[in-house]
């Protein structure tokens, strides 16, 4: 198996790239910080065949470039994990700003997007492939101060709606996974560095690690053939609701 994960360098895309090297998956792992890359390679190369990629998901002819670029023995990805993004400010729309804006739409929706265009016509030639998409529970239920990272999860949902739709026929597979309160750099990237206001969001209660999601991306890729794990929410225990979350 050859799985392409996007934004692999941190959180759960890096717990997914460990938990596919457990699996001896090659591995091909793509973000924008080349030391992180590297060093990601030194300590899974240990265990199974890794590529590193160091392209923006948001500029398509770099992600196009990159993935033209692969050896013939690593293009036929089996599966296409979707994972970079992210959440960028906090604020009331009337306060956002249009660059934060861009910064999670681009990423989001548009990277999302790109990287797929550039796997999915071999996926579709090879009739099989599985794309993973990482939406949020932020994609299902919309929150204060939140409208346009919400905006932009809700289009990951559609999209992966969509591609289910379009790509079935052509033998492969779609999941949607939708990870609540996951204590990663998340927060930290959300609130630019203010690590304070970052480690609010985890108190008081015990949120999923990154290597809980990973669990389920296993799951959702390990299915036996017949089976589509098309969508999954995944939830902290103590989390009822997107911004329902008991605290001690
Ligand atoms: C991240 C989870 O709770 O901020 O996608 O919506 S949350």
């Amino acid at each position: 198996m050859i799985a392409l994960i996007t934004g692999a360098t941190s959180g759960i895309g890096r717990a997914t790239a460990e938990a596919f090297a457990d699996l001896d998956y090659r591995l091909i792992l793509c973000g924008r910080r080349p030391d992180r890359l590297a060093e990601l390679e030194e300590q899974l190369s240990l265990q199974t065949p890794v590529l590193t990629l160091n392209f923006d998901v948001r500029d398509y002819n770099d992600v196009r470039e990159a993935i033209e670029s692969l050896p013939d023995e690593w293009k036929a990805i089996d599966i296409l994990v979707n994972n970079a993004g992210n959440a960028y400010g906090m604020s009331p729309i009337q306060e956002g700003d249009p660059t934060d804006w861009d910064q999670m739409i681009d990423g989001n929706v548009q990277g999302l997007l790109y990287v797929s265009k550039a796997v999915i016509a071999g996926m579709v030639a090879r009739k099989r492939g599985h794309i993973v998409n990482l939406s949020s529970i932020a994609g299902k239920q919309t929150y204060a101060n939140g409208a346009v990272y919400c905006a932009s999860k809700a289009a990951v949902e559609a999209l992966s709606t969509g591609m289910r739709l379009d790509l079935t026929q052509h033998g492969i597979k779609v999941t949607n996974i939708a990870p609540g309160a996951v204590e990663t750099e998340f927060s930290v990237v959300r609130f630019k560095g203010d690590t304070e206001r970052a480690a609010k969001v985890y108190e008081g209660f015990t949120p999923l690690t990154a290597s809980d999601i990973a669990d389920t991306i296993v799951y959702a890729v390990t299915a036996p053939a017949h089976v589509t794990i098309a969508d999954l929410t995944i939830l902290a225990s103590a989390q009822a609701a997107a911004t329902t979350i008991t605290r001690k």
